[in-house]
């Protein structure tokens, strides 16, 4: 075992004995980041059942793990912003005092870790020492937290030695408990600095430096130290002359960041040269450097990307990132050892393990009638960036990449065209803010309904959203160069429901597009919503699509844009006085640009 409180921080011993104290475990174990304690602790998952080993010629290192039914997602209506004032949690997020959010809590954590091991983490969110980093330790119960931890973070003992330096970390307590829905909390204290999880296994939920503190504490300190922290993907585009450019991208979650990412270049694209660079699919944090630009790292160093529809074809790059050291979440076992989901490579197995741990065969059905699905739609692998052939050489560069551009998306099957720009900065700030999309797997709720999600951030800003929109339109006034903003949507379909656009590796077209307008080397249409390509302008070599669907994707009905208006309003409404005066006058001056087209 690790030696207990290996480290000089009173703040940090002091925490952690406060905290032991409460959820009384049988033992402490610091998390050293060494390979040795690592595989110990993959084995001790083995023999307590958390983990099953797969095949380990076929999948080297790599584990599966199975939650409890009810804790397969992300739980929005569990979690909670808790700020003294209710007002500076928003309109948008659900809120609950500190004073009543520790007290139910701390029933929940009392003697929660009794018979258990709490494991000490400390984690760097981004690479360790850089001034764009934040440092967290994550106390927890759960051995498979603690192995993806170190999948997703920069984890262990120089972590540690980091947080010396100044003693300032967020603490993060997370504990198992009985994993009982009605005694699950995620609850964050930005005041504090601090985050408690309690009754969920599920990694959205747990794994807190993701979701709770890049998202969600820093979209907070973002606000007061003035940067941003993002649900962005980030990827380079190397381009024929050589030249890597790169792009931060924001789509809720589950609507294809990950493929975007590491998309393979179509041939008749390849043949001019293109090659992918891929820095994040899920977090963006960008800060203005000295060159008056937008810089962005991604403080992750792994995927915990969705399961189903990844395939050789989707995301190949992918397919091989997930080959080794990836524990692999509620997805079917193979006889063979290995797995197995939906919209993966090959036949469906005969017959496996499905991801409640039955016995499964395709074609199974339930008593309604309904085909059992092997994998849970939101089954997920945890892996390492290291592993994916298309891994950026400056992930680990202390300052980032520089971001020339800014892409919007959602998943609409009608309206939003397939790619529009902004007319400038504040225009573009207006199209994040009126983000919809329609509801994946990856939240609990209705799928398929319209939500407006701006920036994609509903359930990750850590604010009152009216003061985020106000912060991204302050941020353009510090930005000599700022980037260009866009919106894409790769998921319009036609009268039938079939999608127009071919997506995936495709959609390198659409981004050549937005890379020539930054370069200025491309005029582009002015319409109500933006600037648009004209069809020429989209190299289409070697993709062949029924004639007229360019122009049936780049359609624009002011009728279904003054109908999404109204949504639009509605939400906005919702913020008061708070809402950025520039955001109405946008508002206004669309209303009458519609109009005029309609
Ligand atoms: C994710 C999510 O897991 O957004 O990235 O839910
Ligand atoms: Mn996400």
């Amino acid at each position: 075992m690790a030696k207990k409180f290996p480290t000089t921080s009173k703040n940090l011993r002091a925490w952690v004995n406060k905290m032991a104290r409460m959820c009384q475990p049988d033992d402490i174990v610091w998390v050293d980041g060494s390979d040795a304690q690592r595989m110990r602790l993959e084995q001790e998952a083995i023999v307590s059942g958390e983990l099953v080993q797969l095949n380990k010629e076929k999948l080297p290192g790599c584990f599966l793990h199975r939650t409890a039914a009810d804790d397969v997602a992300r739980t929005e209506h569990l979690t909670f912003i808790c700020t003294k004032k209710k007002h500076d949690a928003g309109p948008t997020n659900n809120w609950m005092s500190p004073g009543v959010a520790y007290r139910k809590a701390k029933t929940i954590f009392a003697g929660a870790m009794k018979g258990r091991t709490m494991y000490v983490i400390p984690f760097s969110m981004g690479p360790v020492g850089s001034e764009f980093s934040k440092i967290g330790v994550e106390l927890t119960d759960s051995r498979y937290v603690v192995l993806n931890m170190l999948v997703m973070t920069r984890a262990g003992e120089q972590v540690l030695r980091q947080l010396e330096k100044n003693g300032e970390f967020t603490k993060c307590l997370h504990s198992k408990a009985e994993l009982d829905i009605k005694k699950r909390l995620i609850l964050h204290f930005p005041e504090d600095n601090t985050i408690w999880s309690v009754g969920s296994g599920y990694g959205g939920n747990v794994l807190l430096g993701k979701k709770c503190l890049s998202l969600r504490i820093a979209s907070w300190l973002a606000k007061k130290e003035r940067w941003f922290a993002e649900h962005m993907l980030i990827m380079g585009i190397e381009k024929p002359n050589g030249r890597i450019e790169y792009i931060a991208a924001a789509f809720p979650s589950a609507c294809g960041k990950t493929n975007l990412a590491m998309l393979v270049p179509p041939e008749g694209l390849k043949v001019k040269g293109y090659r992918i660079w891929t820095v994040g699919d899920d977090i963006s944090w960008m800060r203005v450097d000295s060159d008056g630009s937008l810089w962005a790292i991604n403080p992750e160093t792994g995927f915990f990307g969705v399961a189903p529809g990844t395939n050789s074809k989707t995301n190949p790059n992918m397919v091989a990132t997930i080959k080794k050291n990836t524990i692999y979440t509620n997805v079917v076992l193979k006889s063979d050892r290995t797995v197995w989901w939906e919209g993966a490579d090959g036949e469906a197995p005969a017959e496996g393990i499905d991801w409640l741990g039955k016995q499964w065969k395709p074609g199974m059905k339930d008593e309604k009638g309904n085909i059992i699905k092997g994998a849970h739609p939101n089954s997920r692998f945890t892996a390492p960036i290291a592993n994916c052939p298309s891994a950026s050489f400056r992930i680990d560069q202390h300052h980032g990449v520089p971001i020339s551009a800014i892409i919007f998306g959602g998943k609409r099957a009608r309206l939003a065209p397939l790619v529009y720009e902004s007319f400038n900065w504040q225009h573009g700030v207006f199209m994040g803010a009126t983000m919809g999309s329609e509801l994946t797997a990856a939240q609990m709720g209705q799928l398929g309904q319209v939500r407006r999600d701006p920036m994609a951030m509903i359930p990750f800003c850590g604010y009152n959203m009216a003061g985020y929109f106000r912060h991204w339109l302050d941020m353009g006034q510090k930005m000599a160069k700022p980037p260009r903003i866009f919106h894409v949507n790769w998921f319009k379909t036609d009268e039938n429901g079939k999608f127009l656009w071919p997506g995936f590796g495709e959609n390198l077209r659409v981004l050549e597009w937005v890379l020539d307008r930054c370069n200025g080397k491309i005029e582009a249409e002015k319409t109500a919503i933006g600037y648009a390509p004209r069809s020429s302008d989209i190299d289409m070599t070697g993709l062949h699509v029924p004639e007229g669907t360019l122009e049936k994707l780049m359609s624009i009905d002011p009728k279904e844009w003054l109908e999404e208006s109204k949504g639009i309003k509605k939400f906005f409404k919702q913020f008061k006085k708070d809402l950025p005066e520039e955001l109405w006058q946008e508002f206004e001056t669309l209303q009458q640009r519609l109009k005029s087209n309609a």
